[in-house]
């Protein structure tokens, strides 16, 4: 027990740059290190918060490089500032559907996650910081803006001076009045996936010696969860979960799951020895991506068809009541909503945009093309659950994934889609590149045998808190129901990154088994005609393609 130190007010003043993005405040470590940056912005949150005095605070990261350093920090001003208690995962570490988990179950106050979510890591790499509030979600933007303003003013801090909590051991550490107990980060969630799925038909599958899978977790912090979960409680050979030590760099990979970053998997999916079934979950465990042997499964499917399947799955049988998707994402997920009678709910991209939704219990499940699924057992995308929901539906139909993508299609269409990044492009030109493809005028215009029937830049009221949001993306609508969509990313720390989605519907059984890249060639060309991507920022092909 350390003994008791008295709160200290240090002066500061603020930096103008602690805007929270798509998803928190995301920075260059370097940025983080600076002299009273991470305070600074620490206590504009608790500035932004009422009543938190004698409150609990669910504090984790994805261990990331400064992350158990931000988290001694954050410890001695949440004890300055009045908290009393404070979950902190052991070492540092909670994945942010884990955080969100905790929160709900201990009737936390709120959260820190400390992540920069897919970001490369390392003292070079970036650092991040999201708050959560008491359903267990991301700040709504009404409280994100609040921090933002009262980061522009900040003239001081709270904080204790004390010695640093052991974070390595399991038990409860005293920092004045506030008690911090460090708790092993995969219990809770582990029990929560038990009570979801069908764990007795995921073990069977898992000991077949007909299935094989991979799980890569990136060297990130799904790593524990999934060798505790997949390994150690369902009986997955040992080695399932590759990469599943958490290191400060990711081991220099990005920890993106996508076919780009998480190209070793893939190769390991294809041709006459790919394995059954892979997937690969990002940095602080709340993306996925699914495969099959010689399949790949796009978020937007993923997404309906985990809606589809909700029958097979013990926490969701007899119960959906609607889907939620960014507005970014395919609509295959509508078609499932059409069919099954439920909403349908299309939002602005930012997974703070479902909370609402689903605590009023008008969603079930939620997604987004960024590789992001999940359901209201949280309040934030879960990658580890999109994964064992797969493994769910697999276990009961004991079908390839090819063969259930293919089954899919066949029902209700298939929605061809693919997302063309341009990463790290002057501010100025994207910025200038956006504003012209939201000035001019394309509706009625006529490209080959496509006509434009709708050209907006989309705005979104909430149907539960009423708040309005604008400026959330220009979409492009063709006659034959094809869509282009150009916005400009929330979470890059470098630059300006434009992100280019294309779709086109595809109903005819005969014709969904072309390459996704060759099905959408027209609309590619398209977009980048009447974007000017190249004239203006001399690319002539996107750095990532999903
Ligand atoms: C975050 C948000 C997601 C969003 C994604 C991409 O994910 O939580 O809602 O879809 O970023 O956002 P943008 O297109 O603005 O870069 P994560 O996994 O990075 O927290």
């Amino acid at each position: 027990m350390h003994e008791s130190r008295v709160p200290t007010v240090v002066s500061t003043s603020p930096f103008a740059d602690q805007k929270p993005g798509t998803s928190g405040l995301r920075k260059p470590v370097t940025v983080f290190q600076q002299p009273h940056y991470l305070e600074n912005f620490i206590q504009s949150v608790f500035d932004s918060l009422p009543d938190h005095e004698g409150q609990t605070l669910v504090i984790g990261g994805d261990g990331r490089f400064f992350n158990a350093e931000a988290i001694q920090v954050i410890l001695r001003m949440a004890c300055a500032n009045g908290i009393r208690r404070i979950l902190v995962g052991r070492h540092g570490l909670l994945s942010t559907p884990a955080v969100s988990h905790l929160i709900r179950k201990h009737r936390a106050y709120g959260g820190f996650v400390l992540s920069a979510s897919h970001n490369p890591g390392g003292a070079h790499g970036d650092f991040g910081i999201k708050y959560n509030i008491g359903n267990g979600g991301p700040a709504p933007e009404s409280l994100t803006d609040t921090i933002f303003e009262n980061s522009r003013k900040i003239s001081r801090f709270r904080i204790v001076a004390a010695p640093h909590c052991d974070l390595g051991r399991i038990g409860t550490c005293q920092l004045n009045n506030t008690e911090v107990e460090i708790i092993d980060p995969v219990a809770d969630y582990a029990e929560l996936m038990e009570s979801l799925f069908d764990f007795k038909a995921i073990s069977d599958l898992l000991k077949s010696p007909d299935f094989r899978m991979r799980f890569d977790a990136m060297n990130a912090v799904t790593g524990p969860y999934a060798k505790t979960i997949l390994e150690d409680h369902l009986g997955a050979p040992k080695g399932t979960v590759v990469n599943a030590v958490p290191l400060q760099d990711f081991g220099g990979i990005h920890p993106d799951p996508n076919p780009t970053h998480a190209a070793d998997l893939v190769a390991a999916m294809q041709g006459a020895t790919a394995l059954d079934f892979g997937a690969a979950s990002d940095g602080d465990g709340d993306r996925n991506m699914i495969l099959g042997a010689n399949a790949y499964v796009t978020p937007s499917d993923s997404l309906a068809i985990i809606a589809a399947h909700a029958h097979l799955i013990p926490g969701y049988a007899g119960r959906l009541t609607g889907i939620a998707r960014s507005m970014p994402t395919s609509r295959a997920a509508d078609r499932v909503a059409a069919k099954q009678g439920v909403p349908c709910f299309e939002t602005p991209t930012g997974w703070k945009f479902f909370g609402t939704l689903l605590d009023a219990g008008m969603v079930t499940f939620c997604g987004e093309e960024s590789f992001g699924t999940g359901s209201d057992h949280v309040r934030e995308k879960d990658g580890l659950w999109a994964v064992l929901y797969w493994l769910n539906i697999l276990a009961k139909t004991r079908m390839p994934v090819s063969k259930i993508l293919a089954e899919h299609w066949q029902t209700y269409g298939r929605d061809y889609y693919s997302r063309h990044d341009y990463e790290n492009l002057d501010i100025a030109t994207a910025n200038a590149l956006m504003h012209d493809l939201k000035t001019q005028s394309l509706n009625g215009k006529v490209f080959g045998n496509r006509t434009v029937t709708m050209h907006d830049d989309f705005a979104y009221s909430d149907p539960v808190s009423n708040q309005a949001t604008s400026g959330q993306g220009i979409r492009v609508i063709f006659s034959d129901g094809a869509r282009m969509v150009f916005r400009l990313s929330g979470t890059g720390t470098s630059g300006a990154t434009l992100r280019v989605y294309l779709e086109r519907f595809e109903p005819n059984p005969q014709a969904q088994d072309i390459d996704t890249q060759d099905a959408l060639k027209e609309l590619i060309i398209l977009s980048r005609e009447i974007s000017g991507i190249e004239a203006r920022t001399g690319r002539k092909t996107p750095d990532v393609i999903t």
